[in-house]
């Protein structure tokens, strides 16, 4: 059997900078200020960007990668299986497509799958670990094509956000949902919408309410006991909780906790939580 040289591309919303699992390359998103430029990559010193924008007031904005980002990201692999953020709240699917188009077309014997995760943070990171898991198996391109799609109607996102300027700010979200989440005490317990943008659940008085509703979705969404992978902003203690909940009910469920790395923590704020899942 031939040995292809196959390969995992996500951009930097997946929060990973290194992944065993598979040979695995990560295509930077930005975030802006005017004083300063933030590279979301392994270098990123995500506490002290946080810092720096707490005590900033001026405009900040988010870019994504380009094409030839992730054609750098590419290299020479045969076969990559590159993983974008949504399409619906940013450009890099869209950057990610020409960079297949072009990378096919000067090496007409490689492809490129590109995977629009219509969410991001964990659930791009459970894609992942799919797709690392049958580069395992040796299973065909077209068969991992073919399973990711069917995976990803079994995957799911919720988040917990304490404020939501910056979304807001950026155009991502209404001013008006923005709004509440920036009410002292509220939460803001939400979900990716099919069309992967977010979608207002709850708002909740308090982290125990917000921790509770999330459960509660949870199960709803047809969660039964699977994986899940957390992420948080500079909020461990709700993470652990949150994962302490989850058990309670599920003794099974594969749980792991992560920090959030530039591009989610710019978004989803000091305190945010984003919860990726396996639903039935
Ligand atoms: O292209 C760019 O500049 C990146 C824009 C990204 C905008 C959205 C990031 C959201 C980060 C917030 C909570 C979870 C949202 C779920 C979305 C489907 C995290």
């Amino acid at each position: 059997m031939c040995m292809l040289n196959r390969k995992i591309v996500a951009d930097s919303s997946c929060d990973v900078t290194v992944f065993p699992e598979a040979p695995f390359s990560l295509a930077s998103l930005k975030i802006l200020t005017s004083e300063k430029e933030y590279v979301d990559d392994d270098q990123l010193d995500v506490a002290e960007m946080v810092d720096d924008l707490k005590n900033y007031s001026g405009r900040s904005s988010t870019s994504c990668p380009n094409t030839q980002d992730w054609l750098d990201a590419f290299g020479d692999a045969d076969e990559v299986f590159c993983v974008t953020i949504t399409s619906n709240l940013s450009g890099a699917y869209n950057a990610a497509m020409t960079a297949k188009a072009a990378y096919e077309k000067e090496h007409p014997d490689r492809r490129v799958l590109v995977i629009d995760s219509l969410s991001t943070g964990p659930e791009m990171l459970l894609i992942m670990e799919k797709i690392a898991e049958m580069i395992r198996e040796e299973r065909s391109f077209d068969e991992i094509s073919n399973e990711i799609a069917h995976y990803q109607q079994h995957t799911g996102l919720l988040f917990m956000l304490e404020s939501m300027n910056n979304l807001a700010n950026n155009g991502r979200v209404s001013p008006v949902i923005a709004k509440v989440a920036g009410l002292l005490g509220i939460r803001v317990v939400g979900k990716a919408s099919d069309v992967g943008t977010l979608e207002q659940l709850n708002k909740c008085r308090g982290e125990r309410k917000a921790l509770d509703t999330l459960v509660r979705h949870l199960k709803e969404l047809g969660f039964n006991g699977g994986k899940i992978r957390i992420g948080h902003c500079f909020n461990p203690g709700a993470a652990v909780e949150l994962k302490a909940r989850i058990l309670n009910q599920f003794e099974k469920a594969r749980i792991t906790i992560h920090e959030c790395r530039g591009l989610c923590s710019f978004y989803a704020e000091m305190g945010g939580l984003l919860l990726g899942f396996e639903k039935a």
